[in-house]
């Protein structure tokens, strides 16, 4: 770890406190004759000590700011090309560092949120999708929980182990409203979960008193700002049709304690992060900054820039802002909530370059799903669809002097993060983790990441049947679990997933459904009733 000025200033405080403390502990062992030269010069020997053999203060924990956007798709940021979307924030950060063009997540907000914050596949959590979005019965899902288990252990946790002040800010959506009930089901469940309206708070006061456990406080976070168990912020009479959205305040949000200023739920998450990392700048911090926006409800930020937006071009490439009639306005409001979330995002930059705590500090930006609202013609699917729409997320990683500025084809994806942070803050956690840590990809290649395939699980129904898929150098091969049917895609040469080549590379996808299966069978992933599988 290089020392930077800010860094300096506390060292030497320690340093001397450090020195202070043994030249007490030496004088209380009644050695009397020290002359003041000699307790200088003793004073400058321990502090050598003290930088070349101390691990915590030699190397010192950086700050990991890590920011999930809700819903945000691939194409939804300047970095990856829009001409529509304004993301000049968003891409200096880019620029400035690690662009990760194959990244992924699940295909939908709970088993990616689940995924990155347990390190764990959904196979060992029973998290396969948003709960209450299943299609067909028992037999054709393996319905998915809501509540993530105690025994599922959160990166947050062991960072706290360690001394990071961390903060929660906006979608939690890791319990259930109904956690107890739910974790006394007999699982698989029978049916699928159900949730209250959003304008019903009666499940309020129940987790307040006794679901902390669930909640951020219970994971290692000193607070959680906003987190409940919805997925949007709209909780308000009339959920996505209500006036404000939740993104206008009043919130609505029961963890979210209202100001007098509030005005716009990014701005005011924003403003609760810069208010935590004000006061922890001594203290190594994670700020997991997982914004409500760009979810659904839709909300124009302001009259000026829907304007803005509607008076823009499209571009004809993604399909961005190419909408006609109600699309068109969808469209611009849509944008006005993207420019919102980047002037965010630079605010919390500025944060950081303003204090000195830019080189001592990861950003992670990244999105837990494809594009719900937004286009992206280039590649097949959205939110919901194991295809690369559904599941290639808009990702990059800064870290001034660390990471050095380029883009990467290595494929990445969220269960790496754990680890990834495990690995910066110098932990060794001895738990079950599906991921790796993506380190290696800041100043190089390694060929361990380079080769390795990615696997995804999905039991239950939702935009389509269940299935399984390997994703490994440039194949995908997509195995449906009611019937056994494959889809091979070759993802150089073949980005939207337009000719199924299962039937004609017969060699390639026996070699990945075997790769595939091993795999299952080794972790006893489990397949839905009606699976004809084995
Ligand atoms: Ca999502």
């Amino acid at each position: 770890m290089n020392f930077n000025k800010t860094l300096c200033g506390p060292f030497i405080a320690q340093c001397v406190s450090e020195g202070c403390r043994i030249l007490g502990t030496i004088s209380r062992l009644r050695i009397r004759v020290i002359s003041n030269v000699c307790q200088g010069c003793l004073l400058v020997a321990i502090c050598f000590a003290v930088l070349f053999a101390s691990p915590a203060l030699g190397d010192s924990k950086p700050n990991i700011v890590f920011i999930l956007v809700d819903d945000l798709g691939n194409a939804d940021v300047g970095f990856n090309g829009s001409t529509y979307y304004e993301t000049p924030n968003i891409d200096a950060l880019a620029k400035g560092g690690l662009v990760i063009e194959n990244a992924y997540m699940y295909p939908t907000c709970s088993p990616s949120r689940t995924a990155l914050a347990t390190g764990k596949q959904s196979f060992r959590t029973g998290v396969y999708t948003v709960p209450v979005l299943e299609a067909g019965d028992d037999q054709a899902n393996i319905f998915s929980r809501w509540t993530v288990g105690e025994e599922h252990i959160m990166y947050s946790q062991p960072l706290a182990d360690v001394g990071y002040k961390s903060i929660h800010l906006g979608k939690w959506h890791l319990v259930g409203p109904y956690p107890k009930e739910e974790l006394a089901m007999e699982y698989p469940l029978k049916k699928k979960l159900k949730q209250p309206d959003p304008w019903d708070f009666s499940w309020v006061p129940y987790h307040k008193e006794h679901c902390q456990k669930y909640y951020p406080e219970g994971r290692g976070y000193l607070k959680n700002v906003g987190g409940t168990y919805r997925g949007d912020p709209a909780l308000e009479i009339g959920g996505y049709k209500g006036k404000t959205g939740g993104y206008f305040a009043p919130f609505s949000n029961p963890f979210i304690e209202p100001k007098p200023d509030d005005e716009w739920l990014t701005d005011r998450l924003t403003d609760d992060a810069i208010e935590f990392m004000d006061e922890h700048q001594e203290d190594p911090f994670l700020i997991n900054m997982h914004y409500y926006t760009v979810h659904r409800p839709i909300r124009g930020r302001s009259k000026e820039l829907v304007q803005k937006y509607l008076e823009k071009p499209g571009d004809p490439i993604t399909g961005q802002g190419m909408g006609e009639g109600k699309n068109k306005l969808r469209d611009a409001e849509y944008a006005t909530m993207i420019e919102s979330l980047d002037d965010n995002v630079g605010r919390i930059v500025q944060f950081l370059d303003d204090n000195g705590l830019r080189e001592n500090t990861l950003i992670v930006f990244t999105s837990d799903n494809g594009q719900n609202v937004g286009s992206n013609d280039k590649l097949r699917g959205k939110k919901g669809y194991i295809y690369e729409g559904g599941i290639r997320v808009p990702t990059c990683m800064n870290w001034p002097g660390k990471i050095d500025a380029r883009r990467t084809q290595t494929a990445v994806a969220g269960l790496d993060l754990f680890p990834t942070f495990m690995d910066i803050a110098g932990i060794d956690y001895d738990g079950v983790l599906d991921g790796d840590s993506v380190t290696g990809l800041f100043q190089g290649e390694p060929e361990s990441l380079q080769n390795r395939p990615l696997f995804w699980h999905l039991a239950s129904c939702y935009k389509h049947g269940a299935c399984s898929v390997i994703r490994k150098n440039n194949l995908k091969l997509i195995q449906f679990l009611a019937d056994g049917k494959m889809e091979l895609y070759d993802l150089d040469n073949d980005p939207r997933e337009e000719h199924n080549l299962a039937e004609t590379n017969p060699e390639q996808t026996q070699a990945l459904l075997k790769e595939l299966v091993d795999w299952r069978k080794s972790n006893d992933v489990p397949l839905p009733p009606g699976s004809v599988l084995r």
